[in-house]
C-alpha cells in the first residue's frame, strides 16, 4: 500500500471493444482482478466507485461491421448489451457500465479536446496520407496493407509488420493497397492534431519515477517506451466513425472539420470520466464525479491487460497532466496474457472460452475461483479445462464445500440447529480463533498489493484450517465422550464458516451469499454498490460473528463435483471450433467468351427501401434506384441479413435478368453478393452513381 493517505478509490477496468463477446482472456487480464479488488475494498468500508463501459469507436469496430455487412452502430448495439449482460451474470460489481456512443461521452471528450486545443497543447500537422479513392476514405492505421520494406512480407499492416515486428508507417509499405477495397491508394494532403508526447516526456518521466510500487512487468514496459523516446501522436483521424472533432476548434485552426473524428485512444480513456459523470447523474448528484476525478484525496487505479499499458501509463496521464484539473493514476496493475490449453487465445480460430457460453453450463463462481488462482499477474498463465475441474473438485468441493457441509450437518444433528455456546474452550479452540483473527489482514494485504492469486490462496487456507481443526478435535468421538468439547468444535467451526462467508465474498460472491443464507447471518456490509454500505465487514470477520443460541438455516450443498465427461465435452467443443475443416473453394466454372459476359447488363443501384416479405422466411423486398428508374427486386437473403444492412447501400444489380415472380411479387433484377465458403453473404458495395454501368 502506498504511504500516501487517501479518502476514496476510483477503479476503472479497460473498456472492452464492443465488437465481440467477452472471453476468459479478457476476464483474467482486467475484469476479474478489478472486481476482486473492488469487492474487497467495499467490504473494508472504503468509499469506492468502479467504472467500466463499452469502447464503441475505432477501426476494429468499423472493420468488423463492414465484414458483417452492417453499420458500426448496428454492430455496437448488438454487442454492448450482450457484454453488459454477461458481465452482470458473472458478478461484475460495476457502479456504472457506460458506452462511448453516449451523448455525455461525446460532450465530455469534445470538451477535453477543446480545452487542450485552446491552451495550445496540440500541434497541427499537414501531411500526405494514403487515400482510398474507391471507398472515399483516408486509410488510417490498419486500413493499409502492403509489402514490408524490411523483410518483404506481403501482408504487412500500415502500422506494423507482424512477420518481423518492425513498426512501420503506412507510407513505408511497398505496393500499398487498401484493406477495405484492395484499391491502390493515392496520396492526398490532410491536417491532423497531434499530442506532443516528445515535449511531455520529461514530465512523464518525473512522474513515473515516483511509482516505486508499480508491478515490475508494467514499469519494465513503460521504461522501454521512454528509452525509445516518445513520439508525437496524431489524435484525430479521417474516418466516418468516432467523436467528431469540435467544429469551433477546427474553425479556429482554419481546418475543415468535416469527416474528422477524435482518435479512439484519445476518447476511450475519457470514457472513464464520461461514465463517472453518468453515474453521478444517476445518483442525483451530477457534480459528484468531480470529487472522484479532481480531488487530491482520490486513489485512481486502472485495471488493464498488458497491451494497453502505453495508453494508460503514458498517453492518458499526459492528457490528464496537460488538462491540469485531474488526479493521475496511482497504480496501473496490468496483467500479462492468459493462454488456453497451452496455446495463445485466438478469437478468429475459435480458440477461446466465451463467457456467455460458459455461463450456460456452469455457475459463475467456479470460473471466478479457477481463474483467480491462475491469473497472469507476473507472467503469461494457462487455463485448462482439466485444471478447472481439479480446482472445482479438489479445492472448492473437497475443501471449502466439505468444511461448511460437515459443520452445518453437525450443528443440526448434535447442536439442535443452533450455535452452541463456547464453554471453557480448549487450547486448540483458542489457537484456531487466534489464527482466524489474523486472516482479514493477511488476505487484505495481498489484495492491496494486487496479488490476487495469493489473496485467494490465503482465503482457501482458512477453509483448510477449518478442516484440520475439525479433524484434530474429532467431534464424532467427543460427541459421546465429551459433549462440551463437541459443542465447542461446532461453535468454532461455525465461526470459521461465518468468517469465510465474508472473506470469500470477493472471489465467490454467489457462494458467500448462499453460506450466509444457511447461517442466517445478516447485517453484513455488501460488496456490491446495490447492497447496504454499512454493517459488519472485512475486519469484523476476524472475530466471532455468530452469537450463542443463533438459529441456523438448512444446509445446502455448495459445489457439485464436475464429472470427467462434462470436462471432455468442453475440450471437444473447443477443439471442434478450432479444427473446423477449411471448406473447399467452389471450382471455377467453364470458360465464357467476352461476348457472353458482355450480354450481362450490370448497373449500380441504390437501395431505397428494404423490408421483409410477409410470410416468407427467405425473401427481402427491395426498391432499388437505378437512376433512370426504380425497380422492385426480391433477394433471398432474409435469413442472413437484416433489411437495414442493405438500406441506403449502393450495390451491383444485374439489370437485364428476365423478371421472375415469387410469393406473388415480381422481381426485376438481382443483387450481386459475395458468398464466403461458410455461407456468409456480403453485398457487393459499389461506388459511382445509380445507373452507372459496371463492366
Ligand atoms: N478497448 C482496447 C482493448 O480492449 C481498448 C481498451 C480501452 S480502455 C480505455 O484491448
Ligand atoms: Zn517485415
Amino acid at each position: 500500500m502506498p504511504d500516501r493517505s487517501f479518502e476514496r478509490i476510483l477503479v476503472t477496468a479497460a473498456l472492452p471493444y464492443a465488437n465481440g463477446p467477452i472471453h476468459i482472456g479478457h476476464l483474467a487480464g482486467a475484469y476479474l482482478p478489478a472486481d476482486l479488488y473492488c469487492r474487497y475494498q467495499r467490504l473494508k468500508g472504503r468509499d469506492l466507485v468502479f467504472i467500466c463501459g463499452s469502447d464503441e469507436y475505432g477501426v476494429a469496430i468499423m472493420v468488423r461491421a463492414r465484414a458483417e455487412g452492417i453499420t458500426p452502430q448496428e454492430l455496437v448495439d448488438r454487442y454492448h448489451p450482450m457484454i453488459e449482460e454477461a458481465f452482470a451474470r458473472f458478478g461484475m460489481s460495476f457502479d456504472h457500465y457506460g458506452r462511448t456512443t453516449s451523448p455525455v461521452h461525446t460532450e465530455t471528450s469534445q470538451d477535453f479536446f477543446r480545452r487542450l486545443a485552446q491552451q495550445g497543447t496540440f500541434i497541427l500537422k499537414t501531411e500526405q496520407q494514403l487515400f482510398d479513392p474507391e471507398a472515399g476514405l483516408f486509410l488510417a492505421d490498419r486500413f493499409v496493407r502492403g509489402t514490408c520494406p524490411v523483410c518483404g512480407y506481403e501482408e504487412a499492416y500500415g502500422d506494423q509488420c507482424e512477420k518481423c515486428g518492425t513498426s512501420l508507417s503506412p507510407l513505408e509499405l511497398r505496393n500499398p493497397r487498401s484493406a477495405l477495397t484492395d484499391a491502390t491508394p493515392e496520396l492526398r494532403e490532410t491536417t491532423h492534431w497531434y499530442i506532443p508526447l516528445g515535449r511531455l516526456q520529461p514530465a512523464l518521466e518525473r512522474w513515473i519515477d515516483t511509482k516505486k510500487d508499480w508491478k515490475p512487468n508494467v514499469l519494465g514496459q513503460v521504461r522501454s517506451w521512454l528509452q525509445d523516446g516518445l513520439k508525437d501522436r496524431a489524435i484525430t483521424r479521417d474516418v466516418p466513425w468516432g467523436v467528431p472533432v469540435p467544429e469551433d476548434v477546427a474553425r479556429q485552426a482554419g481546418v475543415d472539420a468535416a469527416g474528422k473524428v477524435i482518435y479512439v485512444w484519445f476518447d476511450a480513456p475519457i470514457g472513464y470520466i464520461s461514465a463517472t459523470r453518468e453515474w453521478a447523474a444517476r445518483q442525483g448528484d451530477p457534480d459528484r464525479w468531480r470529487t472522484y476525478w479532481q480531488d487530491a484525496g482520490t486513489r485512481l487505479i486502472h485495471f488493464i491487460g498488458k497491451d494497453n499499458i502505453v495508453f494508460h501509463c503514458l498517453m492518458f496521464p499526459a492528457m490528464l497532466m496537460e488538462h491540469g484539473e485531474y488526479v493521475l493514476p496511482d497504480n496501473v496493475p496490468a496483467n500479462e496474457f492468459l493462454n488456453l490449453e497451452g496455446q495463445k487465445l485466438s478469437t478468429s480460430r475459435g480458440w477461446a472460452v466465451w463467457l456467455h457460453e460458459y455461463l450456460e453450463t456452469f455457475p459463475p463462481d467456479l470460473l471466478r475461483y479457477s481463474l483467480a488462482t491462475t491469473l497472469p499477474e507476473t507472467r503469461d498463465a494457462d487455463f485448462s479445462w482439466s485444471d478447472f475441474q481439479t480446482r472445482v473438485n479438489s479445492e472448492l468441493a473437497d475443501i471449502l464445500g466439505n468444511f461448511v457441509n460437515r459443520t452445518m450437518t453437525f450443528a443440526h444433528r448434535f447442536a439442535g440447529g443452533k450455535v452452541p455456546p463456547l464453554v471453557e474452550p480448549g487450547e486448540v479452540d483458542r489457537a484456531v480463533l487466534a489464527e482466524l483473527a489474523a486472516f482479514p489482514e493477511r488476505i487484505g494485504a495481498a489484495y492491496e498489493g494486487f496479488r490476487m492469486r495469493e489473496a485467494v490462496f490465503e482465503t482457501m487456507n482458512l477453509a483448510r484450517l477449518g478442516n484440520k481443526y475439525f479433524n484434530d478435535t474429532e467431534p464424532w468421538h467427543t460427541r459421546k465422550t465429551d459433549p462440551q468439547a463437541c459443542a465447542n468444535t461446532i461453535h468454532v467451526s461455525l465461526q470459521l464458516c461465518a468468517a469465510l462467508s465474508v472473506l470469500m465474498e470477493p472471489v465467490l460472491p454467489f457462494t458467500a451469499a448462499k453460506v450466509r443464507r444457511m447461517l442466517h447471518l445478516e447485517g453484513i456490509r455488501a460488496s456490491t454498490p446495490e447492497g447496504p454500505g454499512t454493517g459488519r465487514g472485512w475486519d469484523d470477520a476476524g472475530h466471532p460473528l455468530l452469537e450463542a443460541g443463533h438459529p441456523l438455516g438448512k444446509p445446502e450443498i455448495l459445489f457439485k463435483k464436475i464429472a470427467d465427461d462434462v470436462i471432455e465435452a468442453q475440450v471437444r467443443k473447443l477443439e471442434a471450433a478450432a479444427a473446423a475443416p477449411e471448406p473447399a473453394y467452389e471450382p471455377v466454372k467453364e470458360t465464357v467468351t467476352y461476348d457472353d459476359f458482355a450480354r450481362l447488363d450490370l448497373r449500380v443501384g441504390e437501395v431505397k427501401r428494404a423490408e421483409p416479405v410477409p410470410k416468407s422466411k427467405k425473401l427481402l423486398r427491395l426498391e432499388v434506384d437505378l437512376g433512370f428508374e426504380t425497380r422492385q427486386i426480391l433477394a433471398g437473403v432474409a435469413e442472413q441479413m437484416a433489411p437495414e444492412a442493405l438500406l441506403g447501400r449502393r450495390v451491383v444489380v444485374v439489370a437485364n435478368l428476365a423478371p421472375r415472380k415469387m410469393m406473388g411479387l415480381e422481381s426485376r433484377g438481382m443483387l450481386l453478393m459475395a458468398e464466403d465458403r461458410d455461407g456468409t453473404l456480403t453485398p457487393l458495395i459499389a461506388a459511382g452513381e445509380p445507373g452507372a454501368v459496371v463492366r
